[in-house]
């Protein structure tokens, strides 16, 4: 059996760090990944260049001295986003992709796109400039089952954008369904999905059956089991087009544990020894790296991380904590429910 594997640094393609109190907590627990891009749904959300810069230099100060990670801003598209805005930020470093949220799909996405005709010209200048897209995929119609609104939103909102919109790069965030997981691979190599650790793990029942059970509820909704092995397929494929976004993010406790809980899955602090888990349990622990630290960096063309990390496989799980503290809240991790026997240490 294999007990020791090297791998290039892991970037993470999707994430939320928050701000303020919540900024300064968990901010450390993804400094071991070289890249992240850094979600703007902050309240009041990351809409201009300026503030992505502002929010970038907290990122920056809650780092610890020894992180690898380098932010990647991005700004969160309104109706009223400013194409010249965006290539200007791009240009100048400050952000390196755009974020549509349908307006209201997923936490504080209140102020995202309600017309996709008014957004048009951004897009347009996206394309032109090589500004990736890294779309929320789930339609906010009332009327459409909650199970069912990416595949329905592929239909109605991604597929009319991208025919609209030759040369736009688009990454279809955090896809959890086997029609995600085709259409994906419908596209050429202008399309990507980012694939979370959690929808590798737990299909709705982690959330519904004996209980409910608010730490697995997030958004888009874990679905039904078959969606999940194709999102280990898709994921342990190696495909150039999958990449990990973690899409950890966190909440207070408080905020989890109510009779209207907010979503989202912490999985920061655990994520590296999730996914050796996951691959080795598919057989597929050497396509690790592709999927963590390879795929990502080539589709926002940029190079692998210089250095490496090793995860090893010991007979003691590795430790994580059950819960961490921000400010005087108390944050929970996720609990994949195995034992984790992978652990992450330098290379
Ligand atoms: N999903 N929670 C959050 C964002 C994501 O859709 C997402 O990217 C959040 O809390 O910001 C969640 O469940
Ligand atoms: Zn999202
Ligand atoms: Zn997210």
């Amino acid at each position: 059996m294999t007990d020791s594997i090297v791998l290039c640094r892991p970037d993470d393609w999707h994430l939320h760090l928050r701000d303020g109190a919540m900024l300064a907590a968990v901010t450390p627990f993804s400094a071991g990944f070289g890249r992240a891009i850094i979600m703007p749904n902050l309240v009041p959300p990351v809409v201009t260049g300026a503030q992505a810069a502002a929010y970038r230099d907290r990122i920056r100060a809650a780092l610890p001295e020894t992180a690898a990670l380098v932010p990647q801003m991005t700004l969160y598209l309104t109706d009223s986003t400013d194409p010249a805005d965006v290539t200007a930020a791009h240009e100048a470093g400050i952000i390196r992709a755009v974020k549509l949220y349908p307006a209201g799909a997923t936490t504080n996405s209140a102020s995202g796109v309600t017309d996709f005709d008014r957004v048009r010209p951004v897009l347009e200048a996206m394309a032109g400039a090589g500004i990736p897209l890294c779309v929320h995929g789930e339609v906010t119609d009332p009327a459409v089952d909650i199970f069912d609104r990416e595949a329905v939103f592929i239909d109605r909102v991604l597929d009319p954008i991208r025919r609209k919109t030759p040369g736009l790069r688009v990454v279809m965030e955090h896809i959890t369904t086997s029609e995600g997981v085709a259409y994906a691979r419908s596209g050429g190599d202008d399309l990507g999905a980012t694939i979370t650790t959690h929808h590798l793990v737990i299909n709705r029942n982690a959330i519904l059956a004996g209980g409910i059970r608010p730490h697995y509820y997030c958004l888009p909704v874990a679905k039904r089991e078959t969606h999940r092995l194709a999102l280990r397929e898709a994921a342990t494929s190696g495909e150039a087009r999958f990449f990990l976004g973690t899409d950890s993010a966190p909440h207070p406790d408080s905020a989890k544990l109510q009779p209207c809980g907010c979503a989202g899955c912490f999985t920061a602090p655990n994520t590296m020894s999730i996914l050796a888990h996951v691959f080795e349990d598919e057989d597929a622990l050497d396509r690790l790296e592709a999927f963590a630290s390879l795929n990502g960096a080539a589709f926002y063309g940029l190079p692998p991380n210089e250095d490496r990390i090793r995860l090893t496989r010991r007979e003691t799980p590795a430790a994580y904590p059950a819960t961490i503290a921000a400010g005087d809240e108390t944050v929970t991790v996720f609990d994949p429910g195995f034992p984790l026997y992978w652990h992450l240490e330098d290379a």
